[in-house]
């Protein structure tokens, strides 16, 4: 018998091997790179001078708070989370004063970081909402795709990134959102666009509100790197504040993965802001009948952290502090990268690593070039061009360099 059951062909036989995550997978490649030397700029995850990941000093005496506090326990959290959490969650990326907030017109669900915000969010529309069509700007971060297929939408895409000025294609956006049909979802990076690091002006931002209000299009922001664009955090929430001043409904899928650092524990939240306190009310109704069955509710810890350092005036000035000292850091390396590829004479004009906005350079570099730099140089990125700053450090720098040069100039290693 056993012999035989052995012996038989595995119920997943058929299966294929899935290719690994175009960013995620990097790090797996990464990791099994044994050559000391090897720098890993694919995933967009802070890291130190040295080339470590940071544990934030706000993060570490939330969690000493958290582990004195012998009233704090590990029960289950409500369906939509803690609630003191998406409180301020909610106050962190509207302002404390949005006119959504006084008017409780807005629902507030923690989940599972961006991603499960966003998740959550396409269910939801999927379930609820009429127009079953969602609008990427191209490019965008290519799990997008995936998240609002996977919900059952249709997904299509408008002008964003010019390649020929390396800037927003404001015009063919504008053309895109217009020609969307009517009350499309239109998806839109809060702040620092990832992969192009390309923002819209303040004075873009309300010419893209009035051409998504005029056709009645439902504005889904997805804000993954609040402080890290500016290091302000309310600069960096102008976009969503605007689009909430008018008066309209949008949803906001929020991460505290980059800017509090605290990626794996997967803490993030869904505002959809409605017309009514009502509306608002009945909304939450229906997104506890989407989540329960997903995964019942979230985690309790992140959460914790997050809503003692939101909480707590002295914890969140000492975040500021700390998130600047990150923006300001990702800031100096592309300077330091700029000023080593002038010194190498590498051909091209790089002036948009010093341009562009947030964690990433888009270095217009294509797969070939990225692929050489990492078989050469064991330099690890996406194969878009994409790198991620935050993991340079002035040791990296030279040999990433080094690594552009040669890959533009086919010189070899
Ligand atoms: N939105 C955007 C635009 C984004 O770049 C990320 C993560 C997320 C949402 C989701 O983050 P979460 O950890 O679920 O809160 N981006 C980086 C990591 C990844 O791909 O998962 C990245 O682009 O490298």
């Amino acid at each position: 018998m056993e012999a035989t059951s052995a012996a038989a062909a595995s119920v997943f036989d058929h299966l294929e091997q899935a290719p690994e995550d175009p960013i995620l997978g990097i790090t797996v490649a990464y990791n099994k790179d044994p050559h000391p030397g090897k720098v890993n700029l694919g995933v967009g995850a802070y890291r130190t001078e040295e080339g470590k990941p940071l544990i934030l000093n706000v993060v570490r005496r939330a969690e000493e708070r958290l582990l004195a506090d012998r009233s704090k326990n590990k029960e289950y959290l409500p369906i939509t989370g803690l609630a003191d959490f998406n409180k301020r969650s909610a106050m962190l990326i509207l302002g404390s004063d949005s006119p959504a907030i006084v008017e409780k017109r807005l629902v507030t669900a923690q989940c599972l970081s961006g991603t499960g915000s966003l998740r959550v969010g396409a269910e939801f529309l999927a379930r609820h909402y009429g127009v079953k069509l969602v609008f990427l700007p191209t490019p965008t971060w290519g799990n997008h795709f995936k998240v609002f297929m996977n919900a059952g939408l249709a997904v299509k895409t408008y002008r964003y990134y010019d390649n020929k000025t390396r800037g927003l294609d404001y015009e063919g956006m504008l053309e895109d959102i217009g020609a969307a049909p009517s009350g499309s979802v239109i998806l839109l990076h809060a702040c620092a666009h990832n992969p192009t690091g390309v923002d819209p002006t303040p004075q873009q931002w309300e010419g893209i509100r009035q051409a998504i209000r005029n056709r009645g299009h439902l504005p889904f922001f997805d804000s993954a790197y609040q402080g890290f664009a500016s290091g302000s955090l309310d600069k960096d929430a102008h976009a969503v504040r605007t689009f909430v001043a008018d008066g309209g409904e949008c949803f906001i899928a929020q991460s505290f993965a980059k800017n509090l650092g605290l990626y794996g524990e997967r803490v993030g939240a869904l505002s959809i802001v409605t017309k009514s306190s009502g509306v608002a009310t009945r909304v939450e109704s229906q997104l506890k009948l989407v989540i329960r069955p997903m995964y019942s509710n979230p985690p309790i810890h992140g959460a914790s952290i997050v809503a003692l350092v939101l909480g707590d005036g002295d914890l969140f000035s000492e975040w500021t502090v700390e998130l600047k000292g990150m923006a300001d850091r990702i800031i100096s390396m592309r300077h330091k990268l700029y000023d080593a590829l002038r010194a190498r004479g590498t051909p091209g004009d790089w002036t948009h690593i010093l341009k562009q906005i947030g964690m990433f350079s888009f270095t217009g570099l294509n797969k070939e070039q990225v692929q050489f730099m990492t078989r050469e140089y064991r330099i690890y990125m996406t194969l878009d061009g994409r790198i991620s700053m935050a993991g340079l450090s002035l040791k990296t720098v030279p040999l990433l360099a080094d690594a552009i040069h040669a890959a533009v100039t086919g010189a070899k290693a």
